[in-house]
């Protein structure tokens, strides 16, 4: 099929995505509580590349009716964004006061969106924990913090749920577990990869973690499902971060084992149990006790609770046996080829490289393994050394172009030629935004943002985007 030929469905979302922490600012504006990232933020010495935080962030609290008008002339018909919890129960927990400033501030903008055309795709929880959660007991360590969520999601559901058809509960698990209770380089910066034994990582917080996200998850979407989809209608799910593993050398068996632990671990931690069950056969057995089990009662909650696949990728890896630790499957990834040769184009951040055939792999891997309709809710590139261009050479963002040219392309032909049921598509981001640990020095956005003036610039990128979707939307 040629590519003038291939269409997208006719209900397929196409938007870009942003998350609360990193655009909104205004962190204790109309009642906001703080959140582990104000903390973690704050810490010194600072945790953060470049020292910042999100304090001003792109001032998006403020500036949202000109974002939306920028997300407008960007041809979108959907918007993906994050809820602040501690804008709306600023201590987070279940008997903790529900903040009406914080209600009205996403209640104007769904509205303005809608207004303009714009389905909101809203996720619930982007990484910022009240921070009252973790000093009470422990935040995601704890089972309490599973019901303070799905009292909060209620609220939400409430209060802007006739708006809204599409819910995301959590923002990628694997890196809220390993990045913020493994590695401790995210907030609440707690490592228990430091005191690894010789055996392993001894620690078990990542796994307890985990284990009360996919619960939290599961219990809102049982309550979304039981109270609300019937006179709401909308539909409710997580999305999982997910790299593309290929076997190093192509072939031998060890390589492909050592591909298959790694998605197992990645993806399969948490999408085996929503859509199969069960935890992988592979975590069970080499994490033992570390692994927390589900009662027969969860776990039945759990298996189903998510009505599509949530997909942010950004990249694939090669793997090899040996090395890595628990967090991957005790795998070595990498992007050079046995002759010697990169994947593809690299980027700014050290875990990226382009590489579009391993998207359309992995949406074929996922519509085959999990059997669900795909919504891929991010999906984007950092251009080396954008930080250190003038405006006039960041906004003429070839790589990315390049990029978004490629994976969309990729998109297409897993639609139309392999028949993988993919139902939106939102590129990672709207704004060069806070890019957690790494600060404001890498830029994901389409459009650049001036940080001493908040002035926003479109890249070509967003041309580019816009464009592609006006060629191969639905007629
Ligand atoms: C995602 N990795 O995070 C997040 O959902 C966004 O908030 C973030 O800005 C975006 O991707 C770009 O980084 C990731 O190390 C962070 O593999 C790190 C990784 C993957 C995704």
């Amino acid at each position: 099929m040629t590519n003038d030929k291939m269409k997208l469905p006719s209900d397929f979302m196409f938007g870009l995505a942003t998350a609360s922490y990193q655009i909104e600012g205004s962190t204790t504006a109309s009642g906001r509580g703080p959140s582990i990232w104000d903390t973690f933020t704050h810490k010194k010495p600072f945790p953060i590349a470049d020292g910042s935080t999100g304090d001003n962030a792109t001032d998006s609290f403020r500036r949202w009716k000109s974002d939306i008008a920028l997300l407008k002339s960007y041809g979108v018909n959907s918007y993906r964004f994050s809820i602040s919890w501690s804008r709306i129960i600023p201590n987070g927990g279940r008997n903790d006061p529900v903040n009406q400033e914080g209600i009205r501030f996403y209640r104007d903008f769904i509205e303005e969106l809608v207004k303009a055309g714009i389905k909101p795709c809203v996720t619930l929880y982007h990484w910022d924990l009240p921070h009252t959660l973790h000093d009470r007991y422990g935040g995601w360590l704890n089972r309490e913090t599973v019901d303070d969520f799905v009292h909060y999601a209620k609220v939400c559901f409430q209060a802007v749920g006739d708006l809204v058809k599409h819910w995301i509960t959590h923002n990628e698990p694997w890196i809220i577990s390993v990045l913020g209770y493994g590695y401790g380089i995210f907030a609440p910066g707690r490592s228990s990869n430091r005191e690894r034994s010789a055996e392993g990582d001894s620690n078990a917080e990542p796994w307890i973690v985990s284990h009360n996200l996919i619960l939290s998850h599961a219990y809102a979407a049982k309550l979304y499902r039981e109270e609300f989809k019937p006179t709401q209608g909308g539909s409710i799910g997580i999305t999982l971060d997910c790299v593309w593993y290929m076997p190093y050398d192509g072939d031998s068996p060890e390589c492909v084992q050592a591909a298959q632990r790694a998605l197992d671990t990645r993806i399969g931690w948490f999408a085996d149990p929503i859509y199969k069950g069960h935890y992988p056969s592979s975590l069970v057995s080499s994490l033992g006790d570390r692994l927390p089990k589900f009662t027969p009662e969860e776990i039945a909650v759990v298996h189903g609770s998510s009505d599509f696949f949530g997909l942010n990728t950004y990249t694939s890896n090669l793997v090899r046996p040996g090395g890595g630790d628990d967090f991957n499957g005790k795998v070595t990834t990498g992007f050079v080829r046995p002759d010697g040769t990169q994947l593809g184009t690299q980027a700014h951040v050290s875990w990226l490289q382009s590489y579009p055939p391993g998207f359309r792999a992995l949406l074929n891997y996922l519509w085959k393994t999990y059997n669900k309709p795909i919504y891929v809710t991010e999906n984007g590139f950092a251009v080396k050394d954008e930080n250190k261009l003038s405006i006039p050479e960041a906004i003429n963002d070839v790589d990315r172009v390049d990029y978004y040219r490629g994976y969309t392309q990729a998109l297409l032909e897993a639609i139309n030629v392999d028949g993988v049921d993919v139902k939106s598509y939102f590129a990672w981001s709207l704004l060069d935004n806070f890019e957690w640990a790494d600060g404001y020095g890498v830029r994901f956005g389409v459009t650049y943002v001036d940080y001493d003036t908040q002035e926003r610039f479109p890249k070509k990128s967003s041309r580019f985007l816009k464009e592609w979707y006006e060629e191969h939307k639905a007629s």
